[in-house]
């Protein structure tokens, strides 16, 4: 059920502690950690600790964790010292659009130049 930790997702048993993450901000609704496989000098995924799928069943469900998520990534941008220089948020949603981990999570992109229209 969305909100309720899901025993087969990854990103609930990291936020459990249960599988290790190199974690760069904690807050009481959200972890951030860089991604295992980074696309950029900083790549960083937001998470909320609640399990919801995607971003729009978080947002419809739980609005103000939604907002939670997006502070911390703008958190996370001022740590890393991105904010200046600029950083994309990107929410893949669905399989076809690049999503391989069905636990809604913010990219968090910065440090090289990034193209638009992304790929
Ligand atoms: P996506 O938007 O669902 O494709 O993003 C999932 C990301 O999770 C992807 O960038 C992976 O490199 C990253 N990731 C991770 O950081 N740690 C893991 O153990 C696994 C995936 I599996």
């Amino acid at each position: 059920m969305a909100g309720e930790p899901d025993a087969h997702c990854l990103f609930c048993k990291i936020v459990a502690g249960e599988v290790p993450a190199t974690t760069v901000l904690e807050t009481e609704t959200t972890v951030a950690f860089r991604d295992i496989n980074p696309q950029a000098p900083t790549h960083v995924l937001v998470i909320p600790r609640a399990h919801y799928p995607n971003a729009a069943s978080l947002a419809t469900g739980a609005p103000a964790l939604a907002a939670d998520v997006l502070a911390t990534a703008g958190a996370v941008a001022e740590q890393e010292g991105v904010e200046d220089s600029g950083y994309r948020i990107v929410l893949n949603t669905g399989s076809g659009a690049g999503q391989t981990v069905f636990h809604v999570h913010a990219h968090v992109l910065a440090g090289r130049g990034l193209e638009w229209p992304p790929g």
